[in-house]
C-alpha cells in the first residue's frame, strides 16, 4: 500500500544537482515545514530516527542506556535529486526531503521500512508504514490476541489485568518493540522509544498497514535490519541490554501462595517439598506476611524470628523471596520508618498543586516513590537492608502498573507529578502521563541496584510484574493474574514466548493458573510439565483457593509432575548454559520454532509449526497438544529429519509425526547434532551434584553443543570463574570423535568424570575402541540405543569412538 505524504507537512519540492558529495556524519539532521529530523546508526544495522516539532526531542531514554546510544557508527551522505542517502555498511537510510519520508534499507540496498510520519501540532504523532502480506508480527511483551500479531491492534499502557483474556489488552507492561519476519524468514525489527500510552496497529485498520501513534512525547524510533530474526534480537539487546545472569537457583523450581501466612505454613511447605522429594529452590512469602500490609515490615506475631526462618530454609537448601510493593503506608506520626524517612527527604509523588498524591492500595492510603528519580531509587534501595540482613534471597515487585485501588483509571492521575533527576534526562517535572509505563521499571532498577550495592558480590533476583523496554536489565518478569484453564497453559506459553522475542528472556506464569476455579488434577500436571520448561517455573495462586502445590490429587499425578520436576534439574547445566548465552546475546532460553529455523516460515501462510510448540535453547523441541483438553492425536511437523526422542533417545522416523497424548507424556525432541549436557539429581541447586557430567551426544550435521559452569551465586565469573567449553562431533568412518575446544576460565567444575552416551548407536554394538585418553570404560543402552562412554574430564582435546 503506497503511504500518502503526510498533509501535515507543506510540500516543498527541492531540485538538487545529481552530484554525491562525499562527506561523513556521525548525526544527520534536517529541518523541513518546521520538523526536525535526526538520523544516526548507533549499532552495525541499526538505525535511529528523532523526529520533533520544531526541534528534536530530549535526546535520553529509560530504555537505551546513553552507552548504547552512542558512540555512532559514521554515515556517508549521498545526494540525488530530492533524496538523501545516508550508508553505513550494514544499513542505509533514504530520506525524502520534500515530505521527510524516511526509508531504511540493509546494506545491500533492500528497502526494509518506510516511516512515514506526521507529528501534531500541540503533542502526539502517528507514524506509518507499508507491512508486507507475507509478514508476521512477534514481540510487544506480554501481550495476549494472537501469536502472531499481524492483524491486531495493540495500546502500551501498563495495566492491573485480574484474569485477564485473550482479548484483554493493555497488560501489564509495555514493551514497543516488535519484529516483522517474512515467510521466508527474514526479520525487521522496529523500536519506539517512548514511554507515553502508544497503540501499534498491524493491519487492523488499514489492510498492509502498520500505524503506531502516541499521545504525546518524542517520536524517537530504532530500525533493526536482522537480516534473521537472531540477528533482529542481538540488535535489539545491543540497544536495551541484556538480562544479567540470573543466579542458578532462580532456574530451580519456585513454590508461591497468596499467602504462606506464617512461619509454621513456611516451614511445613519446605518439608513437605523435601519430604515429597520435589526438588525445588525457592518459597515466595506474599503480602500477608507484612504487619499491616506495610512493605518493608514483617508480622512478627506471624513470623517471630525471619532470620531464623530463612536460616533453617537454607538448611534445606531453599531460599525465601519476598513481596515488595511499591506504595508506602501513608502513615504519619506511627514511627513507620520507609514512610517517615520519604517525606523528610520528599521522595514521593506529588499532585499538581504541591500536596503529596495518595491512592488506596493494600495499606489504606499510600504514597509513592517518584522512581524518576536517581535518589529515590537509592533510598528505596536501602530499605532492603534489613531483609537482606536477615537472610531473604530475592525480592518480588508486584502492583507496580503502579494499580490503584477504588478509582476507574485503577492507576494515579495522569497529572501526578515526578520530578525527573536521572540519568542523561534534563532534570525537569514530568506528568504520570509520561512516566507511568516506565514505573514499575524504574521500581524494579530501584531494587535491582539497592541489592546489588548492599551485596556487591551477589547476583540480585527481582521478579516484576510490571516494566517497560529494556527493563530485563534489572528484573524477571511473570504474566500476572492468569486463570487456571487449559486455554490460559497455551496462551502463557505463547505469551512467553513473545516475552522472549521482546528482551524479557526470564519469564514464566503462574503454574496451575492463579485465579478462577482451582485447576483439574491434569490441569496441574499438564501445566508443570510444560513450566518444567519456561525459563522461570513459579508455581502461584490466589488467595482463599483449595491448594495448589504439586502435591496435591492422586499420587499417580503427584508421580508426574515430581518426574518432570527432577528433569529439569538433570537438564540444569543445559538451561544454564542456555542463561548464560541470553546474558551475552539476548537470545531467549524459550525460543519460536522459526527463531532457530527461519526457514520453517516459508510456507506460505503458517507459521511452520511455531504456534503450537516451542523451542528450550537450541537443540530441545517441545510439542504439547495443540488442543489440550481431552485432546485426540495430533500430528508435530519437526524442522527437519534425524530428530531424536528426548524420552527414549532413540531416532524418530520422518519430519511429520502422529502424536497420541497421555498425560503422563510430554513430547519432546532433540535437534540431530545436539550435545546436551544433563547432571545427576539434585534436590536444590544449592547441593553440589557428584560424580559425572553427561554428554547426551545425537550424531547428525552441525554437531555441536556448549557447557557453561561457575558457582551460580556470585560475581566471581566476571573475575574469571566460570568454565566456558564448545564441544563437536563428527562421524568418522568407523564411529565417532567428539572434540573438546579449549576451557575458557578458571572455574574447577564439579564432575569428576564424563558419561558420554552416544545416541543412535543402532547395530547394538558395544564400541570396539576409543581413542584419545587414558582410563575408559564403554558399554552399550540398548533402551536408547546408545554408546556408553565413561572418559576422564577433558579440559580440551578428542575421543575418537570405534564401533
Ligand atoms: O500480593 C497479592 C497478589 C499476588 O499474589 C499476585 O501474584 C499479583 O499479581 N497481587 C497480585 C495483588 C492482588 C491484588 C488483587
Amino acid at each position: 500500500m503506497p503511504l500518502k505524504p503526510s498533509r501535515l507537512w507543506p510540500a516543498l519540492l527541492v531540485l538538487l544537482a545529481f552530484t554525491v558529495r562525499a562527506e561523513t556524519v556521525d548525526r544527520f539532521t534536517l529541518s523541513r515545514g518546521g520538523v526536525a529530523l535526526e538520523v544516526s546508526a548507533p549499532a552495525g544495522g541499526v538505525v535511529r530516527i528523532r523526529m520533533g516539532r520544531g526541534q528534536l526531542p530530549e535526546d535520553a531514554s529509560w530504555a537505551v542506556p546513553a552507552s548504547a546510544r552512542r558512540p555512532l557508527t559514521p554515515l556517508q551522505v549521498h545526494r540525488t535529486g530530492a533524496y538523501v542517502e545516508l550508508r553505513t555498511p550494514t544499513v542505509a537510510a533514504r530520506i525524502d526531503i520534500r515530505t521527510l519520508r524516511t526509508e531504511v534499507l540493509d546494506g545491500s540496498g533492500q528497502l526494509l521500512f518506510d516511516g512515514c510520519a506526521a507529528l501534531a501540532s500541540a503533542a502526539g504523532f502517528q507514524l506509518r508504514a507499508r507491512l508486507s502480506g507475507d509478514d508476521h508480527i512477534f514481540g510487544l511483551g506480554d501481550k495476549t490476541g494472537t501469536f502472531d500479531r499481524k492483524g491486531g491492534s495493540f495500546v502500551m499502557w501498563n495495566s492491573d489485568a485480574y484474569k485477564f483474556s485473550q482479548a484483554t489488552d493493555p497488560l501489564y507492561k509495555s514493551v514497543p518493540f516488535f519484529m516483522a519476519v517474512s515467510d521466508g524468514g527474514r526479520a525487521t525489527g522496529v523500536f519506539l522509544d517512548n514511554s507515553w500510552r502508544t497503540r501499534f496497529d498491524f493491519g487492523k485498520a488499514e489492510r498492509d498497514g502498520l500505524t503506531i501513534s502516541g499521545e504525546g512525547g518524542p517520536l524517537d524510533y530504532y530500525v533493526m535490519v536482522g537480516p534473521a530474526p537472531q540477528d533482529v534480537l542481538k540488535q535489539y539487546a545491543q540497544l536495551t541490554g541484556m538480562p544479567p545472569l540470573m543466579p542458578q537457583w532462580a532456574l530451580g523450581f519456585q513454590q508461591s501462595k497468596w499467602s504462606y501466612k506464617t512461619d509454621a505454613e513456611v516451614r511445613a511447605i519446605a518439608s513437605r517439598l523435601r519430604s515429597e522429594n520435589l526438588p525445588a529452590d525457592v518459597i515466595y512469602m506474599d503480602i500477608d506476611y507484612q504487619d499491616r500490609s506495610r512493605p518493608f515490615t514483617v508480622n512478627r506475631e506471624a513470623f517471630p524470628d525471619l532470620p531464623q526462618l530463612a536460616r533453617d530454609l537454607r538448611e534445606q537448601d531453599l531460599r525465601l523471596v519476598l513481596i515488595t510493593d511499591p506504595h508506602i503506608a501513608k502513615a504519619p506520626g506511627q514511627g513507620y520508618a520507609p514512610y517517615d524517612s520519604g517525606v523528610a527527604q520528599d521522595l514521593f509523588l506529588k499532585l499538581p498543586g504541591g500536596g503529596l498524591y495518595s491512592g488506596d492500595v493494600w495499606p489504606g492510603a499510600s504514597v509513592f516513590p517518584d522512581f524518576s528519580r536517581a535518589v529515590v531509587r537509592d533510598w528505596w534501595g536501602r530499605l532492603y537492608a534489613g531483609f537482606v540482613d536477615a537472610g531473604v534471597a530475592g525480592f518480588w515487585n508486584d502492583m507496580n502498573e503502579p494499580a490503584i485501588f477504588n478509582v476507574a483509571a485503577k492507576t494515579m492521575p495522569l497529572d501526578v507529578v515526578h520530578r525527573i533527576a536521572s540519568d542523561d534526562f534534563r532534570p525537569r517535572t514530568a506528568s504520570h502521563a509520561e512516566l507511568h509505563n516506565v514505573y514499575g521499571q524504574l521500581n524494579s532498577r530501584a531494587t535491582f541496584e539497592g541489592l546489588l550495592r548492599l551485596q556487591p558480590d551477589a547476583r540480585p533476583f527481582v521478579l516484576t510484574r510490571a516494566s517497560f523496554a529494556g527493563g530485563q536489565r534489572y528484573a524477571a518478569t511473570w504474566t500476572g493474574d492468569n486463570v487456571s484453564s487449559w486455554q490460559h497453559l497455551k496462551m502463557g506459553v505463547h505469551q512467553l514466548i513473545n516475552l522472549g522475542l521482546s528482551g524479557f528472556a526470564y519469564a514464566g506464569n503462574d503454574v496451575g493458573g492463579y485465579a478462577g476455579e482451582a485447576p483439574s488434577p491434569e490441569l496441574l500436571t499438564r501445566w508443570f510439565q510444560i513450566g518444567a520448561f519456561m525459563p522461570l517455573f513459579r508455581s502461584h495462586a490466589e488467595t482463599n483457593r483449595p491448594d495448589q502445590e504439586p502435591w496435591v490429587g492422586a499420587a499417580a499425578q503427584v508421580d508426574i509432575r515430581r518426574r518432570f520436576i527432577a528433569e529439569r534439574y538433570r537438564l540444569m547445566p543445559y538451561l544454564y548454559t542456555a542463561a548464560e548465552h541470553n546474558s551475552r546475546t539476548g537470545i531467549p532460553l524459550l525460543r519460536p520454532v522459526f527463531l532457530n529455523f527461519p526457514d520453517v516460515l516459508a510456507k506460505g501462510d503458517r507459521l511452520g509449526g511455531s504456534e503450537d510448540q516451542f523451542m528450550v535453547g537450541g537443540d530441545l523441541l517441545v510439542a504439547p497438544s495443540p488442543t489440550q483438553e481431552s485432546p485426540g492425536d495430533y500430528a508435530v511437523e519437526l524442522p527437519g529429519t534425524g530428530w531424536y526422542d528426548y524420552w527414549s533417545g532413540r531416532r524418530v522416523a520422518g519430519q511429520r509425526l502422529t502424536v497420541t497424548p497421555t498425560l503422563d507424556s510430554l513430547p519432546v525432541y532433540v535437534r540431530p547434532g545436539a550435545i546436551l549436557p544433563r547432571q545427576p539429581l539434585v534436590q536444590s541447586t544449592a547441593i553440589t551434584p557428584t560424580g559425572r557430567l553427561e554428554l547426551h551426544i545425537y550424531p547428525g550435521p552441525d554437531c555441536r553443543g556448549d557447557l557453561y559452569a561457575d558457582d551460580g551465586v556470585s560475581q566471581a565469573y566476571r573475575r574469571g570463574a566460570f568454565l566456558r567449553q564448545h564441544l563437536r562431533c563428527e562421524t568418522t568412518p568407523t564411529g565417532l570423535r567428539v572434540l573438546f575446544d579449549s576451557r575458557q576460565g578458571g572455574w574447577a567444575p564439579w564432575w569428576s568424570g564424563l558419561s558420554l552416551v552416544i545416541h543412535g548407536w543402532a547395530d547394538g554394538a558395544v564400541p570396539a575402541a576409543v581413542a584419545g585418553t587414558a582410563t575408559l570404560a564403554t558399554s552399550l543402552d540398548p533402551a536408547q540405543d546408545a554408546a556408553v562412554v565413561l572418559a576422564p574430564d577433558m579440559p580440551g582435546g578428542a575421543i575418537d569412538i570405534t564401533r
